[in-house]
Protein backbone atom coordinates (compact mmCIF):
# COMPACT_ATOMS: atom_id res chain seq x y z
CA UNK A 1 0.00 0.00 0.00
CA UNK A 2 1.11 3.46 -0.78
CA UNK A 3 1.37 6.48 1.88
CA UNK A 4 -1.72 7.61 0.18
CA UNK A 5 -3.61 4.72 0.34
CA UNK A 6 -3.44 3.99 3.86
CA UNK A 7 -3.94 7.51 5.02
CA UNK A 8 -7.37 7.06 3.34
CA UNK A 9 -7.78 3.32 5.04
CA UNK A 10 -7.92 5.29 8.35
CA UNK A 11 -9.85 8.06 7.11
CA UNK A 12 -12.84 5.91 5.95
CA UNK A 13 -12.61 3.70 8.69
CA UNK A 14 -13.00 6.92 10.92
CA UNK A 15 -15.89 8.25 9.05
CA UNK A 16 -17.86 5.00 8.52
CA UNK A 17 -19.46 5.27 11.94
CA UNK A 18 -20.34 8.81 11.55
CA UNK A 19 -22.22 8.43 8.17
CA UNK A 20 -24.31 4.88 9.60
CA UNK A 21 -25.35 7.06 12.69
CA UNK A 22 -26.63 9.47 10.92
CA UNK A 23 -28.83 7.31 9.10
CA UNK A 24 -30.08 4.51 11.86
CA UNK A 25 -30.72 7.44 14.66
CA UNK A 26 -31.16 10.31 12.57
CA UNK A 27 -32.89 9.17 9.23
CA UNK A 28 -36.25 10.68 9.34
CA UNK A 29 -35.39 14.69 10.15
CA UNK A 30 -36.08 16.80 7.76
CA UNK A 31 -33.37 19.25 6.30
CA UNK A 32 -35.14 20.58 3.53
CA UNK A 33 -38.95 21.39 2.02
CA UNK A 34 -38.93 21.39 -1.68
CA UNK A 35 -41.12 24.00 -3.56
CA UNK A 36 -43.04 23.39 -7.09
CA UNK A 37 -40.71 26.17 -8.78
CA UNK A 38 -37.65 23.88 -7.33
CA UNK A 39 -39.22 20.36 -9.13
CA UNK A 40 -39.55 22.54 -12.36
CA UNK A 41 -36.62 24.90 -12.00
CA UNK A 42 -33.99 22.31 -12.30
CA UNK A 43 -34.05 21.48 -8.19
CA UNK A 44 -32.21 25.05 -7.27
CA UNK A 45 -30.81 25.15 -4.17
CA UNK A 46 -32.85 21.96 -2.86
CA UNK A 47 -30.67 20.34 0.04
CA UNK A 48 -30.58 16.52 -1.18
CA UNK A 49 -26.98 15.51 -1.52
CA UNK A 50 -23.85 14.91 0.65
CA UNK A 51 -20.04 15.40 0.48
CA UNK A 52 -17.05 16.43 2.18
CA UNK A 53 -14.92 17.34 -0.32
CA UNK A 54 -15.98 21.11 -0.79
CA UNK A 55 -18.23 23.16 0.32
CA UNK A 56 -19.81 26.31 -1.60
CA UNK A 57 -20.99 29.30 -0.12
CA UNK A 58 -22.95 31.66 -2.21
CA UNK A 59 -21.12 34.50 -0.57
CA UNK A 60 -17.89 33.36 -0.01
CA UNK A 61 -17.06 30.61 -2.85
CA UNK A 62 -15.68 27.62 -2.53
CA UNK A 63 -13.68 25.97 0.26
CA UNK A 64 -12.23 22.68 -0.61
CA UNK A 65 -12.08 20.01 2.47
CA UNK A 66 -12.85 23.46 4.91
CA UNK A 67 -9.82 25.32 3.20
CA UNK A 68 -10.64 28.66 0.92
CA UNK A 69 -9.25 28.90 -2.24
CA UNK A 70 -6.35 31.21 -0.81
CA UNK A 71 -5.48 28.86 1.68
CA UNK A 72 -5.22 26.23 -0.43
CA UNK A 73 -2.64 27.95 -2.24
CA UNK A 74 -0.76 28.91 0.45
CA UNK A 75 -0.51 25.79 2.42
CA UNK A 76 -0.22 23.26 -0.10
CA UNK A 77 3.42 22.52 -1.15
CA UNK A 78 5.05 23.61 -4.57
CA UNK A 79 7.65 22.37 -6.69
CA UNK A 80 10.79 24.10 -6.47
CA UNK A 81 10.63 27.84 -7.78
CA UNK A 82 7.14 27.15 -8.81
CA UNK A 83 4.73 29.91 -8.10
CA UNK A 84 1.44 27.51 -7.68
CA UNK A 85 1.46 24.04 -5.63
CA UNK A 86 1.81 20.97 -7.09
CA UNK A 87 -1.42 19.34 -8.45
CA UNK A 88 -0.87 16.43 -6.61
CA UNK A 89 -1.34 17.68 -3.35
CA UNK A 90 -4.46 18.87 -4.03
CA UNK A 91 -5.66 15.66 -4.89
CA UNK A 92 -4.41 14.45 -1.43
CA UNK A 93 -5.88 17.30 0.52
CA UNK A 94 -9.93 16.59 -1.46
CA UNK A 95 -9.22 12.61 -0.48
CA UNK A 96 -7.95 12.73 3.12
CA UNK A 97 -8.36 16.28 4.23
CA UNK A 98 -4.82 16.57 5.17
CA UNK A 99 -2.32 19.61 3.97
CA UNK A 100 0.59 17.01 2.93
CA UNK A 101 4.02 17.40 3.70
CA UNK A 102 6.71 17.90 1.11
CA UNK A 103 7.27 14.06 1.34
CA UNK A 104 3.80 12.92 1.04
CA UNK A 105 2.80 14.83 -2.14
CA UNK A 106 6.48 13.55 -3.82
CA UNK A 107 5.39 10.04 -3.37
CA UNK A 108 1.82 10.82 -5.14
CA UNK A 109 3.82 12.70 -8.13
CA UNK A 110 5.83 9.36 -8.14
CA UNK A 111 2.44 6.98 -8.16
CA UNK A 112 0.88 9.58 -11.20
CA UNK A 113 4.23 9.29 -12.73
CA UNK A 114 4.51 5.76 -12.82
CA UNK A 115 0.58 5.42 -14.37
CA UNK A 116 0.65 7.75 -16.82
CA UNK A 117 1.70 6.19 -20.37
CA UNK A 118 -1.76 5.20 -21.92
CA UNK A 119 -2.50 2.06 -23.92
CA UNK A 120 -1.69 2.28 -27.76
CA UNK A 121 -5.62 1.73 -28.38
CA UNK A 122 -6.21 5.22 -26.62
CA UNK A 123 -4.15 6.85 -29.69
CA UNK A 124 -5.74 4.92 -32.29
CA UNK A 125 -9.53 5.97 -30.74
CA UNK A 126 -8.23 9.87 -30.91
CA UNK A 127 -6.98 9.64 -34.65
CA UNK A 128 -10.01 7.90 -35.90
CA UNK A 129 -11.47 10.78 -35.01
CA UNK A 130 -12.74 13.39 -37.87
CA UNK A 131 -10.70 16.21 -37.52
CA UNK A 132 -13.72 18.73 -37.50
CA UNK A 133 -14.58 17.23 -34.34
CA UNK A 134 -15.22 18.98 -31.02
CA UNK A 135 -11.77 18.23 -28.43
CA UNK A 136 -14.88 17.28 -25.57
CA UNK A 137 -16.33 14.54 -27.45
CA UNK A 138 -12.70 12.83 -28.36
CA UNK A 139 -12.04 13.93 -24.66
CA UNK A 140 -14.97 11.57 -23.88
CA UNK A 141 -14.79 9.05 -25.88
CA UNK A 142 -10.86 8.23 -25.09
CA UNK A 143 -11.60 8.13 -21.64
CA UNK A 144 -14.79 5.91 -22.13
CA UNK A 145 -12.76 3.20 -23.88
CA UNK A 146 -10.77 2.92 -20.89
CA UNK A 147 -13.24 1.14 -19.33
CA UNK A 148 -11.68 -2.07 -20.44
CA UNK A 149 -9.23 -1.53 -17.82
CA UNK A 150 -11.23 -1.04 -14.84
CA UNK A 151 -10.07 -3.08 -11.52
CA UNK A 152 -13.47 -2.26 -10.30
CA UNK A 153 -15.39 -3.87 -12.75
CA UNK A 154 -13.45 -6.84 -12.78
CA UNK A 155 -13.22 -7.29 -9.27
CA UNK A 156 -16.76 -6.78 -8.86
CA UNK A 157 -17.86 -9.54 -10.75
CA UNK A 158 -15.03 -11.35 -9.80
CA UNK A 159 -16.96 -11.12 -6.18
CA UNK A 160 -15.86 -7.75 -4.03
CA UNK A 161 -17.13 -7.26 -0.64
CA UNK A 162 -19.02 -4.03 -0.22
CA UNK A 163 -16.75 -2.79 2.12
CA UNK A 164 -13.90 -2.88 -0.15
CA UNK A 165 -15.37 -0.94 -3.36
CA UNK A 166 -13.59 1.93 -3.00
CA UNK A 167 -10.16 0.35 -3.09
CA UNK A 168 -10.67 -0.99 -7.04
CA UNK A 169 -11.79 2.36 -7.14
CA UNK A 170 -9.03 4.33 -5.44
CA UNK A 171 -6.75 2.24 -8.20
CA UNK A 172 -8.76 3.12 -11.28
CA UNK A 173 -8.76 6.88 -10.05
CA UNK A 174 -5.38 7.08 -9.67
CA UNK A 175 -5.17 5.73 -13.44
CA UNK A 176 -7.41 7.46 -15.04
CA UNK A 177 -5.91 10.78 -13.66
CA UNK A 178 -2.61 10.32 -13.82
CA UNK A 179 -3.41 9.60 -18.02
CA UNK A 180 -5.37 12.59 -18.67
CA UNK A 181 -2.52 15.09 -19.17
CA UNK A 182 -1.15 13.08 -21.59
CA UNK A 183 -4.58 12.30 -23.39
CA UNK A 184 -5.49 15.69 -23.09
CA UNK A 185 -2.31 16.94 -25.34
CA UNK A 186 -2.55 14.24 -27.32
CA UNK A 187 -6.23 15.12 -28.90
CA UNK A 188 -4.61 19.12 -28.57
CA UNK A 189 -1.64 17.47 -30.88
CA UNK A 190 -4.00 15.83 -33.25
CA UNK A 191 -6.36 18.65 -33.65
CA UNK A 192 -3.94 21.56 -34.12
CA UNK A 193 -0.43 20.54 -34.30
CA UNK A 194 -1.01 17.73 -37.46
CA UNK A 195 -0.41 15.04 -34.60
CA UNK A 196 2.74 16.06 -33.89
CA UNK A 197 2.81 15.14 -29.57
CA UNK A 198 5.84 15.78 -27.78
CA UNK A 199 6.13 12.94 -25.30
CA UNK A 200 5.78 13.00 -21.45
CA UNK A 201 8.62 13.52 -19.36
CA UNK A 202 8.35 11.03 -16.24
CA UNK A 203 10.51 13.51 -13.87
CA UNK A 204 7.54 16.01 -14.34
CA UNK A 205 4.83 16.73 -12.09
CA UNK A 206 0.96 16.80 -13.04
CA UNK A 207 0.97 20.53 -14.49
CA UNK A 208 4.77 20.72 -15.05
CA UNK A 209 4.45 17.77 -17.82
CA UNK A 210 1.14 18.80 -19.08
CA UNK A 211 3.09 22.23 -19.94
CA UNK A 212 5.95 20.30 -20.89
CA UNK A 213 3.54 18.20 -23.33
CA UNK A 214 2.03 21.14 -24.38
CA UNK A 215 5.08 22.85 -26.00
CA UNK A 216 5.05 25.75 -23.40
CA UNK A 217 7.97 27.09 -21.40
CA UNK A 218 7.11 28.60 -17.88
CA UNK A 219 4.77 30.48 -16.48
CA UNK A 220 2.70 27.67 -18.36
CA UNK A 221 3.09 25.16 -15.76
CA UNK A 222 1.97 27.76 -12.87
CA UNK A 223 -0.59 28.76 -14.95
CA UNK A 224 -2.00 24.40 -15.61
CA UNK A 225 -1.43 24.06 -11.89
CA UNK A 226 -3.08 27.64 -11.08
CA UNK A 227 -6.05 26.02 -13.74
CA UNK A 228 -6.52 22.33 -12.76
CA UNK A 229 -6.63 23.02 -8.81
CA UNK A 230 -9.22 25.63 -9.13
CA UNK A 231 -11.54 23.87 -11.40
CA UNK A 232 -11.02 20.84 -9.76
CA UNK A 233 -14.08 20.51 -7.40
CA UNK A 234 -17.40 22.74 -6.79
CA UNK A 235 -19.62 20.96 -4.35
CA UNK A 236 -21.70 18.04 -5.81
CA UNK A 237 -25.11 19.64 -7.38
CA UNK A 238 -23.47 20.99 -10.38
CA UNK A 239 -23.60 19.46 -13.48
CA UNK A 240 -20.65 17.37 -13.78
CA UNK A 241 -20.24 16.73 -10.67
CA UNK A 242 -23.84 15.56 -10.45
CA UNK A 243 -23.61 13.53 -13.09
CA UNK A 244 -20.02 11.84 -12.33
CA UNK A 245 -22.16 11.01 -8.60
CA UNK A 246 -25.22 9.86 -10.40
CA UNK A 247 -23.55 7.67 -12.68
CA UNK A 248 -20.87 5.80 -10.69
CA UNK A 249 -24.18 5.61 -8.09
CA UNK A 250 -25.36 2.55 -10.63
CA UNK A 251 -21.64 1.44 -9.83
CA UNK A 252 -20.61 2.13 -13.18
CA UNK A 253 -16.57 2.17 -13.05
CA UNK A 254 -14.67 5.36 -13.05
CA UNK A 255 -14.21 5.32 -17.03
CA UNK A 256 -17.65 5.61 -17.75
CA UNK A 257 -18.50 8.00 -14.60
CA UNK A 258 -15.70 10.68 -15.60
CA UNK A 259 -16.76 10.20 -19.41
CA UNK A 260 -20.54 11.33 -18.37
CA UNK A 261 -19.40 13.63 -16.27
CA UNK A 262 -17.08 15.40 -19.22
CA UNK A 263 -20.19 15.37 -21.56
CA UNK A 264 -22.18 17.26 -18.67
CA UNK A 265 -19.26 20.03 -18.69
CA UNK A 266 -19.34 20.40 -22.20
CA UNK A 267 -22.82 22.25 -22.29
CA UNK A 268 -22.63 25.95 -22.80
CA UNK A 269 -24.30 26.63 -19.94
CA UNK A 270 -21.74 24.91 -17.67
CA UNK A 271 -17.93 24.17 -18.74
CA UNK A 272 -17.99 25.40 -22.36
CA UNK A 273 -19.07 28.80 -20.93
CA UNK A 274 -15.01 28.64 -21.29
CA UNK A 275 -14.88 28.62 -24.76
CA UNK A 276 -17.63 30.39 -25.14
CA UNK A 277 -16.25 33.45 -23.55
CA UNK A 278 -13.77 33.41 -25.46
CA UNK A 279 -15.57 33.01 -28.80
CA UNK A 280 -17.94 36.63 -27.87
CA UNK A 281 -14.87 38.05 -26.59
CA UNK A 282 -13.36 37.67 -30.01
CA UNK A 283 -16.61 38.69 -32.66
CA UNK A 284 -16.34 42.11 -30.14
CA UNK A 285 -12.68 42.84 -31.17
CA UNK A 286 -13.43 41.77 -34.85
CA UNK A 287 -16.17 44.75 -34.20
CA UNK A 288 -13.96 46.61 -33.38
CA UNK A 289 -11.51 46.32 -35.45
CA UNK A 290 -8.93 44.13 -34.06
CA UNK A 291 -7.12 43.52 -30.38
CA UNK A 292 -4.93 47.17 -30.75
CA UNK A 293 -8.04 48.64 -30.76
CA UNK A 294 -9.46 48.88 -27.00
CA UNK A 295 -12.74 50.32 -26.92
CA UNK A 296 -14.58 52.40 -24.91
CA UNK A 297 -16.94 51.45 -22.21
CA UNK A 298 -19.96 52.71 -24.08
CA UNK A 299 -19.07 50.52 -27.11
CA UNK A 300 -18.38 47.72 -24.87
CA UNK A 301 -22.23 48.33 -23.07
CA UNK A 302 -23.59 48.91 -26.79
CA UNK A 303 -22.23 45.07 -27.38
CA UNK A 304 -23.27 43.72 -24.21
CA UNK A 305 -27.36 45.17 -24.73
CA UNK A 306 -27.17 43.51 -28.28
CA UNK A 307 -26.34 40.20 -26.64
CA UNK A 308 -28.83 40.12 -24.28
CA UNK A 309 -31.59 42.07 -26.22
CA UNK A 310 -30.54 39.14 -28.95
CA UNK A 311 -31.98 36.96 -26.10
CA UNK A 312 -28.54 35.29 -25.32
CA UNK A 313 -26.73 35.19 -22.00
CA UNK A 314 -23.41 36.60 -21.50
CA UNK A 315 -21.20 34.29 -21.26
CA UNK A 316 -18.72 33.89 -18.27
CA UNK A 317 -21.37 35.74 -16.12
CA UNK A 318 -23.79 34.47 -13.25
CA UNK A 319 -24.10 31.53 -11.13
CA UNK A 320 -26.98 29.05 -10.01
CA UNK A 321 -25.12 29.22 -6.29
CA UNK A 322 -22.23 31.92 -6.18
CA UNK A 323 -24.14 35.52 -5.16
CA UNK A 324 -20.58 37.20 -5.01
CA UNK A 325 -17.82 37.93 -8.07
CA UNK A 326 -16.18 34.01 -8.20
CA UNK A 327 -12.99 33.67 -6.27
CA UNK A 328 -11.89 31.74 -8.82
CA UNK A 329 -12.05 34.60 -11.28
CA UNK A 330 -10.36 36.81 -8.61
CA UNK A 331 -7.23 34.06 -8.63
CA UNK A 332 -6.84 34.21 -12.21
CA UNK A 333 -7.69 38.28 -12.00
CA UNK A 334 -4.59 38.72 -9.63
CA UNK A 335 -2.69 36.11 -11.99
CA UNK A 336 -3.56 37.82 -15.06
CA UNK A 337 -2.41 41.81 -13.73
CA UNK A 338 0.53 40.07 -12.43
CA UNK A 339 1.29 38.24 -15.79
CA UNK A 340 -0.35 39.88 -18.55
CA UNK A 341 -1.80 43.38 -17.63
CA UNK A 342 -0.83 44.28 -20.86
CA UNK A 343 -2.55 41.70 -22.98
CA UNK A 344 -4.93 43.49 -25.43
CA UNK A 345 -7.48 40.60 -25.00
CA UNK A 346 -7.12 40.64 -21.17
CA UNK A 347 -8.04 44.53 -21.39
CA UNK A 348 -11.01 43.79 -22.85
CA UNK A 349 -11.89 41.11 -19.81
CA UNK A 350 -11.14 43.67 -17.58
CA UNK A 351 -13.59 46.33 -18.68
CA UNK A 352 -16.67 43.52 -19.10
CA UNK A 353 -15.59 42.89 -15.30
CA UNK A 354 -16.90 46.72 -14.69
CA UNK A 355 -19.67 47.21 -17.05
CA UNK A 356 -21.02 43.70 -17.22
CA UNK A 357 -23.26 43.33 -13.91
CA UNK A 358 -24.31 46.97 -13.60
CA UNK A 359 -26.15 46.03 -16.92
CA UNK A 360 -27.13 42.34 -15.79
CA UNK A 361 -28.02 44.30 -12.81
CA UNK A 362 -30.71 46.72 -14.73
CA UNK A 363 -32.02 44.11 -17.26
CA UNK A 364 -33.09 42.65 -13.73
CA UNK A 365 -32.95 38.93 -14.78
CA UNK A 366 -29.48 37.25 -13.83
CA UNK A 367 -29.91 36.52 -9.96
CA UNK A 368 -26.04 36.97 -9.75
CA UNK A 369 -24.27 39.50 -12.10
CA UNK A 370 -21.08 38.91 -11.49
CA UNK A 371 -18.19 36.91 -13.19
CA UNK A 372 -17.71 33.21 -12.92
CA UNK A 373 -14.81 31.26 -13.38
CA UNK A 374 -14.48 30.61 -16.91
CA UNK A 375 -15.11 34.91 -18.04
CA UNK A 376 -11.07 34.59 -16.83
CA UNK A 377 -9.37 31.02 -17.55
CA UNK A 378 -10.11 31.38 -21.49
CA UNK A 379 -7.97 34.78 -22.19
CA UNK A 380 -5.46 33.11 -19.85
CA UNK A 381 -4.99 30.30 -22.63
CA UNK A 382 -4.92 32.68 -25.23
CA UNK A 383 -2.17 34.71 -23.89
CA UNK A 384 0.19 31.64 -23.81
CA UNK A 385 -0.39 30.95 -26.93
CA UNK A 386 -3.17 28.35 -26.44
CA UNK A 387 -5.75 29.60 -28.57
CA UNK A 388 -7.92 26.88 -29.99
CA UNK A 389 -10.69 28.14 -27.59
CA UNK A 390 -12.81 24.62 -28.15
CA UNK A 391 -10.11 23.23 -26.30
CA UNK A 392 -10.37 25.41 -23.31
CA UNK A 393 -13.26 23.05 -21.94
CA UNK A 394 -10.73 19.63 -21.99
CA UNK A 395 -8.64 22.07 -19.39
CA UNK A 396 -11.48 22.41 -17.11
CA UNK A 397 -12.31 18.79 -17.81
CA UNK A 398 -8.93 16.96 -16.73
CA UNK A 399 -9.51 19.72 -13.23
CA UNK A 400 -12.92 18.60 -12.57
CA UNK A 401 -11.65 14.61 -12.77
CA UNK A 402 -9.98 15.17 -9.95
CA UNK A 403 -12.38 16.74 -7.47
CA UNK A 404 -15.18 14.12 -9.08
CA UNK A 405 -12.94 10.66 -8.52
CA UNK A 406 -11.75 11.70 -4.80
CA UNK A 407 -15.93 12.32 -4.56
CA UNK A 408 -16.79 8.62 -6.25
CA UNK A 409 -14.11 6.91 -3.93
CA UNK A 410 -15.98 8.22 -0.68
CA UNK A 411 -18.99 7.22 -2.31
CA UNK A 412 -18.16 3.90 -2.65
CA UNK A 413 -16.51 3.97 0.95
CA UNK A 414 -19.30 5.13 2.69
CA UNK A 415 -21.74 3.10 0.73
CA UNK A 416 -24.09 5.89 -0.91
CA UNK A 417 -26.25 3.65 -2.94
CA UNK A 418 -27.79 4.01 -6.16
CA UNK A 419 -29.40 7.62 -6.82
CA UNK A 420 -33.27 7.83 -7.31
CA UNK A 421 -34.84 11.09 -6.72
CA UNK A 422 -39.16 10.29 -6.78
CA UNK A 423 -41.24 12.65 -10.27
CA UNK A 424 -44.29 13.82 -10.30
CA UNK A 425 -46.55 14.50 -13.06
CA UNK A 426 -47.90 17.88 -13.94
CA UNK A 427 -51.25 16.86 -12.92
CA UNK A 428 -50.18 15.94 -9.63
CA UNK A 429 -48.65 18.96 -9.34
CA UNK A 430 -51.50 20.92 -10.11
CA UNK A 431 -53.58 18.82 -7.59
CA UNK A 432 -50.95 19.94 -4.68
CA UNK A 433 -50.84 23.48 -5.97
CA UNK A 434 -55.09 23.08 -5.13
CA UNK A 435 -56.07 24.25 -8.51
CA UNK A 436 -57.34 20.87 -10.25
CA UNK A 437 -59.13 17.93 -8.71
CA UNK A 438 -57.16 14.54 -8.37
CA UNK A 439 -58.07 12.68 -11.18
CA UNK A 440 -59.28 9.40 -10.58
CA UNK A 441 -57.21 6.42 -11.79
CA UNK A 442 -58.01 3.75 -14.21
CA UNK A 443 -58.07 0.12 -13.26
N1 LIG B 1 -26.54 36.63 -19.12
C1 LIG B 1 -27.85 36.84 -19.40
N2 LIG B 1 -28.86 36.33 -18.69
C2 LIG B 1 -28.52 35.60 -17.62
C3 LIG B 1 -27.19 35.39 -17.23
C4 LIG B 1 -26.17 35.92 -18.05
N3 LIG B 1 -24.89 35.71 -17.80
N4 LIG B 1 -27.18 34.62 -16.11
C5 LIG B 1 -28.47 34.37 -15.82
N5 LIG B 1 -29.28 34.94 -16.73
C6 LIG B 1 -30.74 34.83 -16.85
C7 LIG B 1 -31.09 33.36 -17.02
O1 LIG B 1 -30.94 32.94 -18.36
C8 LIG B 1 -32.52 33.36 -16.54
O2 LIG B 1 -33.33 33.86 -17.59
P1 LIG B 1 -34.84 33.31 -17.83
O3 LIG B 1 -35.60 33.72 -16.63
O4 LIG B 1 -35.26 33.99 -19.10
O5 LIG B 1 -34.72 31.83 -17.96
C9 LIG B 1 -32.50 34.37 -15.42
O6 LIG B 1 -31.36 35.21 -15.65
C10 LIG B 1 -32.39 33.76 -14.04
O7 LIG B 1 -31.27 32.90 -14.04
P2 LIG B 1 -30.44 32.65 -12.69
O8 LIG B 1 -31.37 32.01 -11.71
O9 LIG B 1 -29.74 33.87 -12.27
O10 LIG B 1 -29.33 31.66 -13.17
P3 LIG B 1 -29.41 30.07 -13.38
O11 LIG B 1 -29.15 29.40 -12.09
O12 LIG B 1 -30.67 29.68 -14.09
O13 LIG B 1 -28.21 29.82 -14.41
C11 LIG B 1 -26.06 30.06 -15.29
C12 LIG B 1 -26.89 29.92 -14.01
C13 LIG B 1 -24.58 29.95 -14.96
C14 LIG B 1 -26.44 28.91 -16.25
C15 LIG B 1 -26.38 31.43 -15.94
O14 LIG B 1 -25.94 32.47 -15.08
C16 LIG B 1 -25.75 31.60 -17.32
O15 LIG B 1 -26.35 31.17 -18.30
N6 LIG B 1 -24.52 32.22 -17.39
C17 LIG B 1 -23.81 32.35 -18.65
C18 LIG B 1 -23.16 31.01 -19.01
C19 LIG B 1 -21.98 30.75 -18.08
O16 LIG B 1 -21.14 31.58 -17.83
N7 LIG B 1 -21.93 29.51 -17.58
C20 LIG B 1 -20.80 29.05 -16.77
C21 LIG B 1 -21.10 28.97 -15.28
C22 LIG B 1 -19.92 28.42 -14.51
C23 LIG B 1 -19.65 27.01 -14.91
O17 LIG B 1 -20.45 26.12 -14.62
O18 LIG B 1 -18.64 26.76 -15.56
Amino acid sequence: MTTLKEKLFEKIEEFRPRTARLVKEYGDTVIDKVTIAQAIGGMRGVKSMVTDISYLDPNEGIRYRGYTLKEVFELLPKPKGAEMPYVEGLFYLLLTGDIPTGKEVADVVDEFSKRRIIPRYIYEVIDAFPCCSHPMTIFSTAVLSMHRESFFTKKYYAGLNKKDYWDPMYEDSLNLLAKLPEIATYIYAKLYRDGNRIQSNPNLDFGGNFAFMMGKDKPYDDVSRLHFIIHSDHESGNVSAHTGHLVASSLSDIYLSISAMINGLAGPLHGLAAQGVLQWLHELVERMGGEEVIPSEDEIKQYVWETLNGGQVIPGFGHAVLRKTDPRYTLQREFSLKHLKDDPIFKYVDILYKVVPPILQKQGKAKNPWPNVDAQSGVIQWHYGVREYDFYTVLFGVGRAIGIAANIIWDRALGYPLERPKSLTTDMLEEVAGIKKPVKKSK
